[in-house]
């Protein structure tokens, strides 16, 4: 491996197995040891086939995580101003009991006043959506959409496919020609990673289709590096050649797509001179590209979420998801695309979430929907008809707005009002739990029961507890009870144990509860190459090149290229673009706060091409600030080959407080949306830097 893996001998101790929880396609399976009730080491599982033996650095960290000496041990009610982070601990009686009462109080008005705020912190279906959804849906709290990562991929995929469906993981193994398409792999895919060393040395050639020239881009035999958010001509113009020189696969596409005409009269507007220029790259780099796409058996490609991340993020995804039918690549097992497996996974989300309870507070209510990419212009928005109530009370789980969300300016300012109360359950006092009344100790994953699903493999996992909860943390789960006791919320399904949950997670015809619980994970009965023979879970069973879905919104129903909100503009005040993918060593912004991992990274930095720094006398190592009218991020010049002229790399997501000055990435990026599944144009955002003197 390239990665600096953890593989230890097998242990002498009692050994737990459970799961990785974090947001993250590899879902490893996790053993832990435990020692006298501690956890003293954990490691990739080598009989779980995905995990392989293998962790990631990071999570191989994850005692030093859970015993982290700041880890909050007790609940904790502020003291000092909103933001100072000065709180006194308080029992969890005293804090439950007056949460209670303030949600009460406002909810009597209006409880889509009440917003809960959470995200992808654990993936378990149990801590993540469960009882929390049961409490929100009862109180006919507003309703969040939980937009901020993949919503507009999603989106892309369901008008194409029908649902985040693709090929499986471990097929890329015997793949000839991979192109791993926004995608920064040995970063935030390991396990696939893997297989693609397999079908190297197997003699498959292997593409990078970024910006950005990462670890993964170096290993690759090629680096195409397009600018930002321009995916959809690469892929039109790839279209384009295809077509122009008939590598097509006609019987693949009469009897298994719809609306080839409509996509093949968008194509060929998409000469490859015009996307060439678009994409601010050579015209020969899409021709042998198209050559080297039509001319392998069967051509793999890994889409990642990193592409979607601008305002056509979804017709982005869309045009790529058309190549694999037009050249039949579907035929194969080792063929085809992945952004996402989740769609394949049963999930009981209704019996998890129960969405009938938002009738028992009125029927046929259905309050309104916040969207979680806005919260820093929603927070700051008063009541009126056409928004509702202003929000009044916030309870945060599971995620970190206040570093993660957009335009964090805003997400500051909604933050630090007075008249919000402000409820944080979290392992770490967060920039978020900085700005709480209420902070609640949460427990980890080792102190606590959950099933998972996957975005990468077709495994289900379970999680179980190996250590008791540390301090008085208490699990999400049982927070939401206690909470929905003391509001009167008599249900029986608020009296669910965890390992209820659990059980009711998935339909034990389809996955076997009795497997799960003998080694921890189960997978899914799926046929090896899921489209051969079409029988995609759209309306039609075909791959939909036209969309009747899209046309129906009023959306032009076949992929295109739509232009970024914030295109490069050397001739702009703001004239570099800047994306801000993940910083290998954490995980959004979770682990920012380990030091061991924080001192691998370094320091909060941006990549820029030494033609960049040069023209505005910045050497590397120089405190620079990122900036455009939004706010100013300051951070360490990295004059770097990993940064193309025009565009500049932000590493995500340092909190606030450990980078420089209290700044992050977010401070400049914008809340625009993009253009399906209104989700956040983090990689669309034009930005000018300078030295700071
Ligand atoms: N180590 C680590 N692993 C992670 C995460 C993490 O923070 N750290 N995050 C997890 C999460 S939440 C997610 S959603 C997943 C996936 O998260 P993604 O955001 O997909 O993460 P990456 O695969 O690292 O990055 C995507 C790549 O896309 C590139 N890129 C940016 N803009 C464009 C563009 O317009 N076009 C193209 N072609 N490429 C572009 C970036 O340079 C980057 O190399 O990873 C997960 N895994
Ligand atoms: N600029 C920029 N911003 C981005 C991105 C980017 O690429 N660039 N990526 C975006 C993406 S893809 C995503 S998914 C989001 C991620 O945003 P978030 O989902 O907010 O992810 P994290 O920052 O990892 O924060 C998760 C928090 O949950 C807490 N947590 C973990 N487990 C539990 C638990 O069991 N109980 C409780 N109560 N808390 C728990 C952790 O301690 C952590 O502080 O960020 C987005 N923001
Ligand atoms: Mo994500």
């Amino acid at each position: 491996m390239n990665q600096p893996a953890v593989m230890s001998p097998p242990p002498e101790e009692p050994v737990i197995v459970g799961a990785c929880p974090h947001d993250c396609p590899d879902t490893c399976s996790l053993l832990t040891t435990v020692q006298d009730g501690v956890a003293v080491s954990v490691r990739g599982n080598p009989d779980h086939p995905a995990t392989a033996g293998v962790l990631c650095t990071k999570v191989s960290r994850y005692t030093e995580r859970t015993y982290h000496p700041e880890r909050l041990l007790t609940p904790l009610k502020r003291v000092g101003k909103k933001g100072e982070g000065r709180f006194e601990p308080v029992s969890w009686d005293e804090a439950l009991d007056d949460i209670a009462q303030r949600l009460q109080a406002i909810a009597a008005d209006d409880p889509q006043a009440v917003l809960p705020y959470s995200y992808a912190g654990t993936m378990g279906q149990v801590q993540r959506e469960s009882m929390a959804a049961r409490f929100f849906n009862r109180l006919g709290a507003s309703q969040l959409d939980r937009t901020i990562c993949s919503s507009a991929g999603s989106a892309g995929l369901a008008h194409t496919y029908g649902a985040p469906v693709g090929m499986h993981m471990a097929a890329f193994a015997q793949a000839k020609l991979i192109l791993i398409w926004g995608s920064n792999a040995i970063a935030s895919n390991l396990h696939f990673w893997r297989h693609v060393q397999a079908a190297k040395r197997d003699g498959a050639k292997v593409i990078c289709i970024d910006p950005r020239l990462t670890e993964t881009a170096e290993k690759c035999h090629q680096h195409i590096a397009l600018l930002p958010g321009t995916d959809a001509a690469l892929a039109l113009g790839l279209m384009n050649e295809l077509i122009a020189n008939d590598w097509l696969d006609h019987d693949y596409i009469e009897q298994h797509t719809s609306g080839w005409n409509a996509l093949k009269a968008r194509a060929l507007a998409w000469p490859v001179e015009r996307a060439a220029k678009v994409c601010g790259i050579s015209p020969e780099e899409i021709t042998g590209l198209a050559y080297d796409y039509a001319h392998s058996e069967a051509p793999a490609i890994r889409l990642n979420y990193g592409m979607q991340r601008t305002r056509g993020g979804g017709n982005a995804v869309r045009a790529v998801a058309c190549l694999p039918a037009l050249v039949g690549a579907w035929r194969h097992a080792s063929g085809g695309l992945l952004l996402s497996s989740a769609g394949y996974f049963p999930t009981q989300k209704k019996a998890l979430e129960r969405p009938d309870l938002l009738a028992k507070g009125l029927p046929g209510r259905t309050p309104r929907v916040i969207n979680m990419t806005t919260i820093g212009a929603d927070l700051n928005r008063d009541s009126d008809a056409a928004f509702g109530p202003k929000v009044q009370a916030l309870i945060v789980y599971n995620s970190n707005p206040v570093a993660i969300a957009p335009d964090s300016p805003q997400v500051v300012k909604g933050f630090a009002r007075d008249d919000l109360f402000t409820v944080v359950l979290e392992h770490f006092k967060t920039d978020t739990a900085d700005y709480a009344d209420y902070v609640l100790p949460a427990t980890t994953q080792l102190e606590h029961w959950d099933i998972h699903a996957s975005y990468g493999h077709t495994d289900v996992l379970l999680n179980r507890p190996a250590i008791a909860p540390h301090g008085e943390a208490r699990t999400n789960t049982d927070v939401f009870r206690a909470l929905a006791q003391r509001m009167g919320f008599d249900e029986p399904c608020f009296s669910d144990t965890d390992e209820d949950l659990c059980t009711q997670a998935f339909d034990p015809a389809v996955v076997s509860w009795s497997l799960l619980c003998a080694q921890g994970f189960a997978p899914l009965p799926l046929s090896a190459a899921p489209f051969a023979n079409g029988g995609f879970p759209t309306p039609s069973g075909k791959c939909t090149f036209e969309s009747p879905g899209l046309a129906a919104i009023g959306q032009d129903p076949v992929p295109d290229y739509l232009p970024n909100w914030e295109p490069p503009n050397v001739d702009a005040r703001y004239p570099l673009a800047m994306i801000s993918p993940p910083a290998r060593n954490f995980l959004n912004s979770t682990f920012a706060n380990v030091k061991s991992l924080r001192d691998i990274e370094g320091e909060a930095l941006v990549e820029i091409s030494s033609v960049d720094a040069q023209a505005r006398g910045i050497n590397d190592g120089d405190e620079v600030a990122v900036f455009n009218d939004r706010g100013r991020y300051v951070c360490v010049a990295r004059v770097s080959k990993r940064a193309r002229v025009g565009v500049v790399n932000g590493l995500g997501i340092w909190w606030r407080k450990l980078g420089l000055r209290g700044t992050n990435v977010n401070e400049v990026t914008s809340q625009a949306l993009t253009d399906l599944g209104r989700a956040p144009t983090f990689y669309d955002c034009a930005v000018e830097v300078a030295r700071v003197a």
